[in-house]
């Protein structure tokens, strides 16, 4: 809100000219005393958008205006590799991003709940997230300076839409133009199905599927929904190849000047609001189907062992235990089982 008196306005609109070259201060009606600035890539009507913005509200009313949480989605303050630098300078004070994503490029382990195929249900991913796993994942993300606020945030079991034909089985995904995520992980995963990936980021991609730079991506429903991805692909191949989720990093010298009580009422409603969004996504997985056929999205259920057989004959799961280490692995199987 601009404090700017109804004779000021008339004035600044007479002369042409604008409040700043004025010279008036542009102050908030009530400033609030911190002021935090939230980032990610998702879509404004993303179920993470809603909790985002619902979150900003209660840290407002509870603190009585003193903090504000300013929610920036949509790639609004950049890609994200643009926002992983910001939040590492300090310029961006929360960010939402996957370990599987950007991330990565700093945490290579942080990848490691991407492989391909390992969670039967949510059931067994927040039990792995939410235990061991999740904590040996927070203490590597902490060594780069970011700090992990507790609960991740779910971004969705993943599958595969395209705007050439359906794909029943990798044989169908043979050197086809497929956007995936900037990871490492992503690409070898989609290497080893035998397409050609193409590491794009979240900002790009409905214009490179638009514009046939690539033919195909791999998403949630609530993103091929939320982000319009459903308007350029003909195609989707319920593979749920993988799961995704964000770890909400702060930058730490930011997040450690703030006083105990701030801290106290951001990380808390910003830890319930990523609980909700998870209830949220559990029942849009289930209607979204739906939704989409609708808009004409043409739904194929493969038999994923033929994707499984793949990576396995690949080499996948061995070459990335070699990269992720016995430790972290042995971590994993605790949860999901026996993967190699
Ligand atoms: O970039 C994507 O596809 C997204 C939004 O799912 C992630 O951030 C991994």
């Amino acid at each position: 809100m601009v404090n700017l008196t109804r004779r000021a306005f008339t004035m600044t609109t007479t002369l042409g000219l604008s409040a700043t070259a004025l010279g008036f201060s542009m102050k908030r009606a009530a400033a609030a005393e911190y002021s935090l600035k939230f980032a990610f890539n998702l879509a404004e009507t993303h179920p993470i958008t809603t909790r985002a913005r619902e979150a900003a509200t209660r840290i407002q009313q509870e603190t009585n205006g003193r903090v504000e949480l300013q929610v920036y989605p949509n790639n609004q303050l950049g890609s994200d590799t643009d926002m992983l630098s910001q939040v590492r300078a300090g310029g961006i004070d929360l960010f939402l991003n996957s370990g599987i994503n950007v991330l990565s490029t700093m945490v290579p382990a942080a990848s490691i709940y991407g492989l391909g195929f390992i969670f039967p249900d949510y059931d067994t991913v927040w039990k792995t997230m939410d235990g061991e796993l999740g904590v040996a994942l927070h203490k590597l993300i902490e060594k780069v300076n970011l700090l992990p606020m507790e609960k991740m945030w779910d971004n969705g079991f993943r599958h595969i839409t395209t705007s050439t034909h359906p794909v029943n089985s990798p044989a169908d995904l043979a050197g086809m133009k497929i956007r995936v995520p900037v990871g490492a992980l992503w690409t070898s995963m989609f290497q080893t199905f035998g397409a050609a990936p193409a590491s794009i980021n979240f900002n790009e991609l409905y214009s490179a599927l638009q514009t046939k730079v690539v033919d195909g991506q791999e998403n949630s429903l609530a993103n091929i929904k939320t982000a319009n991805i459903v308007e350029v692909q003909k195609y989707c191949a319920l593979t749920r190849h993988m799961w995704d989720a964000f770890f909400c990093v702060a930058n730490k010298r930011n997040w450690v000047s703030l006083p105990a009580d701030v801290q106290d009422v951001v990380s808390r409603n910003i830890n319930q609001a990523a609980l909700d969004e998870r209830q949220d996504m559990a029942k849009l997985s289930e209607s979204l189907k739906e939704v989409l056929a609708k808009q004409g999205l043409v739904f194929n259920q493969p038999d994923t062992e033929s994707f499984r057989q793949k990576l396995r004959d690949g080499g996948f799961y061995t070459s990335w235990r070699e990269k992720y280490g016995e430790e972290l692995w042995a971590i994993l199987e605790k949860s999901v089982g026996k993967l190699t």
